[in-house]
């Protein structure tokens, strides 16, 4: 429960600017950081490219997978963010991918992230930093990525 991943993406201002300050933030619980790739938007809406990646956490001060939903809510507010349409245009996009092995249909804290499965946008990051991670429920996200599209998803360098 201490050890999750997590998932940064920008597409509105100083994008890598607002990756960098979520990774200072998240401080000592910092394990690993992928690089920053840039990804074309998902889900429909028209908007401009992300800059994402993967953070490796793990923090024994952790005693509740909820805090680290509530730490991934404190870099959006960091950042700005203000939420007005569903999978638009935001400063910060922090989720939870998964913590530890945990399995939950929580609608607060769905565990593994829901969509993480179908995301080249989380998956190419997370086998940068874990080749060998395994998604809960999903299997291996080396067998899940060969499925995805990955078109236009560029490594453009390290944070
Ligand atoms: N929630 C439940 N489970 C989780 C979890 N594992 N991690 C709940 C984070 N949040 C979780 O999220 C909505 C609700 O999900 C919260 O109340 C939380 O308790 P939100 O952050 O308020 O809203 P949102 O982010 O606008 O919507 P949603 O559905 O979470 O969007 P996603 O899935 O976060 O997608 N394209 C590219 N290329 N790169 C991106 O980073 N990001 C999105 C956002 C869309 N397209 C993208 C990217
Ligand atoms: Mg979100």
């Amino acid at each position: 429960m201490t050890e999750a991943v997590l998932s940064i993406g920008s597409n509105l201002g100083d994008r890598r600017g607002y990756l960098t300050g979520a990774v200072s933030q998240l401080g000592d619980a910092v394990r690993a950081v992928s690089s920053i790739y840039r990804t074309p938007p998902w889900g429909g809406v028209e908007q401009d490219d992300f800059y994402n990646a993967v953070v490796l956490v793990d923090d024994a001060g952790v005693r509740d997978p909820l805090d680290w939903l509530r730490r991934c809510q404190a870099l959006e507010q960091t950042a700005g963010r203000e939420r007005t349409v569903r999978w638009g245009p935001r400063t910060l996009d922090a989720d939870v991918i998964v913590v530890g092995a945990l399995i939950s249909a929580d609608p607060e804290l769905t565990l593994p992230h829901p969509r993480a499965h179908e995301r080249a946008f989380v998956l190419v990051p997370w086998a940068e930093l874990d080749p060998t991670a395994v998604l809960p429920g999903h299997g291996p996200i080396a067998d899940l990525l060969p499925g995805l599209d990955r078109t236009g998803i560029d490594r453009i360098g390290r944070l």
